[in-house]
This record gives structure tokens, sequence and C-alpha cells, in this order.
């Protein structure tokens, strides 16, 4: 565990504030993993400019492989074994569920290969997902009129996102189980993540753990630091404000 406290958001980074809760962290967490010969490094790392310029997460902290970077919100990895995972879906649906891993594998399956793309610019491309459309989680439980969005919430206890329940029922919205060709490891948002292939990393919500059907689009956890609610990549540079950071 990174830890639980702290927090690395694009408003605290680059103010003496947020220096301060990103030295905290390190501090009491970071200091844990990494051993303290390499506290100064990670300092360094999340003190560049470089650093600054990608605000929502742990790059670099956490070694990750083939160009992603782990992000976590929270400054935290959360766990749920295979075993005990449960997904929950719920609010204006039919049939509310709650379904294991291996329900979610009994349904049919559903391969993409295609690029990750993070707003701050990194992109992994032609990256393997395999997963259930949320198309058909949505039509097991029975979408009820009126329900027009979709509230996705993460096990991390804070990230949330959302989706029209038109985008969500495009055939590239995965609910995905495997990532790179593997289960979705710890630290890339598994048991179950999101995968919302046409739009910015950050509406891929990882460690998912429930889907509410809602009459109206709420917005994300980084929508509320000014991100576009509709992160279309190409179509969208991602800032609602049109902010140039
Ligand atoms: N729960 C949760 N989901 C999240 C995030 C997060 O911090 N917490 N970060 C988002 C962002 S900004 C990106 S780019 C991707 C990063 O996925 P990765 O950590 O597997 O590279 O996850 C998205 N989903
Ligand atoms: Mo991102």
């Amino acid at each position: 565990m990174v830890g639980t406290h702290g927090r690395v958001d694009a408003e605290a980074i680059g103010t003496p504030i947020g220096r301060r809760v990103v030295l905290g962290m390190l501090g009491l967490g970071v200091a844990g993993i990494l051993g303290g010969a390499r506290v100064q490094d990670a300092l360094n790392t999340v003190l560049s400019p470089l650093e600054a310029a990608d605000p929502t997460g742990l790059s670099q902290l956490i070694p990750a492989a083939g160009g992603f970077r782990i992000y976590s919100v929270t400054g935290s990895l959360p766990s749920s074994s295979p075993a005990d995972y449960r997904l929950t879906v719920g609010g204006m649906v039919d049939r509310p569920l709650t379904l294991t891993l291996a329900d979610l594998k009994s349904m049919a399956p559903t391969t993409l290969v295609k690029d990750f793309q993070c707003v701050t610019g990194w992109r992994v491309p032609m990256v393997h997902w395999t997963g259930v459309k949320l198309s058909t989680v949505l039509d097991e439980a029975g979408v009820q009129p009126g329900g027009a969005a979709l509230r996705f919430e993460s096990f991390d206890g804070t990230y949330t996102e959302s989706l029209t329940i038109d985008q969500g029922r495009r055939p590239d919205v995965l609910v995905a189980y495997e990532m790179l060709g593997a289960p979705v490891t710890r630290q890339h948002g598994g048991p179950v993540r999101m995968y919302v292939a046409p739009m910015y990393g950050y509406k891929s919500c990882k460690w998912l753990s429930k889907i509410s059907v809602v009459s109206k689009v709420e917005a994300g956890y980084w929508e509320r630091f000014g991100y576009d609610i509709d992160g279309w990549v190409g179509r969208s540079n991602g800032r609602s404000d049109k902010a140039t950071t």
C-alpha cells in the first residue's frame, strides 16, 4: 500500500499547499514502498515540471509496463480478490444485479485492440482489452424509462465517472477484466475496470464497484476539476474551461 493519506490533484500540484501535500504523501507513504534511498529521486520526479503537467497520478512512483502510468487519485491502490469481487448494477433498472467475476466471464466476451490515451498526453497504442460490453450488462439489468445516464463508482471510495446511456451502449465500451492479454492487475484497476475506448483515460473508471442508471449526467471526479464530461479523444482538448495547462 502506498498509504491512504493525501491526494494528488490538478488543483494542488504547483501550489505551495500542493507541494506540501505531495511531500506529506512521499514522507508517509511512498518512502515505505521505495525505501529511503529513492525518496529524493521520487521527490525530484514529483516536483519536476513534467510532473506538474501530469497531475493525475502516481507517475513513475510505481513501475508500470508498456508505457502506462499508474494513476490513483487516492494515493493508494485498493485491493479486491477475484473471489471477493462484486459489481453491483442499480438505480433505474428493472433487475438490480450483483455480479461476481465468474458471472461477468459467463457473459459473451468482447476483445478490442485499441489505444489508451491519457488527457495529459501519453498514449499506449494497440492495447488488448477483453470484457463484457457495457450494453450487455445494461440489457441484463433492464434500463427503465427515464434512465438517461450512468454513474460509475470505484471501490477506492473516491473516484466516480459518468456517461450518457447512448455513450454507454456503444460497442467499444467495455466492463473489462483482461488488459494487455492478462487479468487486469491491481495497479491497472483490477479485477474489473471500465474501458471507454473513444474517450480519454479518465473516463475509464478503475476498481469498478458500482454502475447506477440515473436520470441525468453527474460530473465525475476529474470533471469537477474542469475536464470535459464528453471526453472524446481528438474532439475535445480535455478541458471545458480551455485552460492551457
Ligand atoms: N479509480 C480510478 N480510476 C481512474 C483513475 C484514478 O485515479 N482512479 N485515473 C484515470 C486516469 S486520468 C487515467 S489516464 C487512467 C489510467 O489508467 P492506468 O492507471 O491503468 O494507466 O485511469 C483512469 N481511471
Ligand atoms: Mo489520465
